[in-house]
């Protein structure tokens, strides 16, 4: 990831790679008592996918405004085809993957590492003192025991927050997710030909004002990055604010999401797209249309989830 978008797990420490299928239901998370919260997660997830069906086409792609990164590769503007698809009107949220853990037993990196990473405004004092800090970002800390069910580490939960979007998983989880329930990521170009939402180089996927009639939009931090927000910080549901003209909710700010396609073609990086509730025009505007930031496939990050694409029409298998 972009440095200040997030640190990136290093490939090269002995991460295990691909999926986990665990065997039986004993490996879950504490097993018994945690396997009943589970099932209660899952409860409340819809047993449809929500997806949006969208014809495809040729659209601008990329930008060259002043607000755009050209060293991220945003630039130049190029024109782009994608086919008939259909993606998640909302990112996956908590509520889901629980469904997929429970009938399947999957264990994500980050459980499987012992720990993620965790935006320092989001943890108590103590635990914030002892976990230790990234050392060119240091508002992100490494939490032991941080992960998909327990976002803050120990003693934290998601039982108020199942139709928030899943996070802390690396793409090789989302990955895992999307083969369980017979879907794919989106590639990148799909990712902003939904994000435009019909839409001609606009930033937002509501058109070129951030915060129309002074009204957010989207669930980026507000205030002074990173100690002084002036508003809530973290995920909010998966279906706040209104949704974009193709009925996409989220697509920038609440959790940056994983797509299928590399950085480039000289670089193998998982591509992200979208920005999260820790972007500030301060240090990080990649809250937009066509922004990108990139990382490896084994980091998880309290700031990341995904949503799922499918192929549809002529192109379907
Ligand atoms: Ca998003």
């Amino acid at each position: 990831m972009s440095a200040c978008c997030g640190p990136a797990r290093d490939a090269a420490s002995g991460t295990p790679k691909g999926p986990a299928m665990a065997s039986g239901t004993g490996s879950l998370p504490g097993v018994g008592d945690e396997r009943q919260r589970l099932e209660r997660l899952a409860g409340p997830a819809p047993q449809q996918l929500q997806l949006v069906g969208l014809p495809g086409g040729t659209f601008r792609s990329g930008s060259e405004d002043s607000g755009a990164y050209p060293e991220d590769g945003e630039g130049p503007v190029r024109k782009a085809s994608v086919g008939p698809f259909a993606i998640g009107a909302t990112t996956v949220t908590i509520a889901e993957f629980a469904v997929f853990v429970v009938d399947t037993g999957y264990r994500t990196d980050a459980e499987r590492h012992g720990d993620s990473l965790v935006f320092a405004g989001l943890l108590p004092k103590g635990l914030r003192d002892r976990s230790p800090a990234v050392s060119a970002t240091p508002w992100w800390r490494q939490v032991d025991g941080a992960c998909w069910f327990r976002p803050e580490g120990p003693g934290s939960s998601v039982d108020r927050r199942a139709d928030h979007p899943v996070t802390h998983v690396s793409r090789f989880d989302a990955e895992a997710y999307a083969r369980w329930v017979g879907a794919r990521l989106p590639t990148e170009t799909e990712w902003e030909y939904a994000a435009r939402g019909g839409l001609d180089q606009q930033p937002y996927p509501w058109g070129s004002v951030m915060e129309p009639s002074g009204r957010p939009r989207m669930n980026v931090f507000t205030g002074e990055f990173p100690d002084k927000p002036s508003g809530p910080v973290g995920t909010e549901p998966a279906s706040s604010f209104p949704p974009n003209a193709y009925g996409l909710y989220n697509m920038t700010g609440n959790v940056w999401e994983w797509t299928s396609s590399r950085a480039s073609a000289g670089d193998a990086r998982p591509v992200l797209r979208g920005g999260s509730y820790m972007c500030h025009a301060s240090y990080c505007r990649r809250y937009r249309t066509s922004a990108r930031t990139f990382s490896t496939a084994e980091t998880s990050l309290g700031h990341t989830g995904f949503r799922l694409a499918l192929t549809t029409g002529r192109g379907r298998g």
